[in-house]
């Protein structure tokens, strides 16, 4: 069974708003200049924030998602509180496949829990046909919403097709991805056919995202790390790559991102992204080696380090930003902020990226001795 991916409309115009060409979020990634490192955090609208907690105690994860009132003040509230250059539409990886369809519930403390596991062929028939403003409304209007409010670019995104797989195929959150991997191998006609439905329903979930009014848009591939080399580039890069394809003509910045991708940032690079976001295991500075030059990077401060004092986190910080050059950064974690993160944490980092100054690896006022 093959899928095709649909051929797009381009409205001639969307409402991006025309002030924000120049934010240095959107420089950074297409590799330009900036006056300062643009910064923003992996998950920071979630659980760290007692904005986020309050309104959660009324209403669950697919309830906020699926109010956009609600989803709209729960993506603001980090833009205010933390300073960021960026906002992250409050949404989940799970929710295109919700909307789509698939029985799935987000379990507290677990993560997306799938009623029925996938399992071969015929299952594909229950991916079939999505369509965004139809099936997931409310995410466009929250978009909607949000690039009348906000003043920093919205980045949209959609889970990579490996990592909605691995939740399709598991049932459920996995450390191993066992079964995936397995089926990767036994039946690759079926897993390469599944991850093209995935990659067809992430560009028509992006698109859409774009089309009413998100600046940049983010794959969030985060499990596909376990995979080596060879197996990526035979059974996920098609896939990968036609995703970027199918974005290209709305001409805005994306982002690629995984975990424990050391091995296959060199693959990566080759999906077609402008940007790959990088954890926090890959120094910048040999992230950068792997990958074309002038290609923009984004991260990568270990999560678990913004847990620690101020002086280690500053510490490590900086050396984020002096590895990873002046030019085409974005700052950010390696992974997403964890909850039990203080907040004055991330906004000192917002600061402290902020201030950098790249010339002389220093804060601006701090006394250089020649
Ligand atoms: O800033 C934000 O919090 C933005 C909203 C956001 C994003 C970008 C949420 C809300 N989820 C995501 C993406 C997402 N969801 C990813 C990719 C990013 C990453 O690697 O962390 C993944 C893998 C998921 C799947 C998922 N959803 C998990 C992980 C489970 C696992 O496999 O370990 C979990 C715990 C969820 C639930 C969820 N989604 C979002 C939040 C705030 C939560 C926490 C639960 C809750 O508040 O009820």
């Amino acid at each position: 069974m093959s899928f095709q991916l649909a051929v797009y409309e381009t409205p001639a115009v969307y409402p991006r708003s025309a002030d924000l060409a120049d934010a240095p979020l959107l420089r950074a990634l297409r590799g330009l200049p900036t006056e300062h490192t643009p910064v923003w955090f992996m998950r920071q609208a979630g659980r760290s924030l007692s904005e986020y907690r309050a309104v959660r105690s009324r209403a669950s994860l697919f309830e906020i998602v699926r109010s956009p009132d609600l989803a709209a003040e729960v993506t603001i509230a980090p833009v205010h509180r933390l300073g960021v250059d960026a906002a992250i539409l409050f949404s989940d990886i799970t929710v295109p496949l919700a909307a789509a369809g698939i029985d799935l519930e987000i379990v507290p403390g677990v993560g997306p829990v799938i009623a029925q596991p996938f399992r071969g062929p015929a299952d594909l028939e229950r991916l079939r046909g999505f369509d965004a403003e139809r099936d997931a409304p409310y995410v466009s209007e929250t978009v909607r919403l949000l690039a009348r409010e906000l003043e920093v670019p919205l980045i949209g995104f959609a889970g990579g097709p490996f990592t909605l797989a691995s939740y399709l195929i598991e049932g459920g959150p996995s450390k191993t991805h066992t079964r995936t991997r397995s089926l990767m191998y036994s039946q690759p006609d079926f897993f390469r056919a599944l991850l093209q439905a995935l990659a067809g329903i992430a560009v028509a979930s992006m698109r859409a995202q774009v089309l009413a009014g998100a600046s940049a848009l983010q794959l969030f591939e985060s499990w596909v790390g376990v995979l080596d080399p060879v197996s990526f580039s035979r059974h996920v890069l098609p896939a990968t790559i036609s995703i970027f394809d199918g974005l290209r003509d709305l001409d805005v910045p994306t982002i690629y991102f995984g975990v424990g991708t050391g091995e296959l940032l060199g693959r990566m690079a080759g999906a077609g992204s402008d940007a790959l976001g990088v954890d926090w295991r890959v120094p910048m500075d040999s992230a950068r080696a792997r990958l074309p030059q002038g290609m923009a990077v984004q991260g990568n401060l270990d999560p678990v380090a913004c847990l620690g004092p101020w002086d280690t986190v500053r510490a490590q910080a900086l050396e984020v930003l002096r590895l990873a050059g002046p030019r085409g950064h974005v700052f950010n974690l390696g992974h997403g902020v964890l909850p039990e993160t203080d907040p004055d944490t991330l906004r000192r980092l917002v600061d402290l990226v902020h201030g950098y100054e790249h010339r002389n690896d220093r804060l601006p006022g701090t006394l250089v001795v020649r």
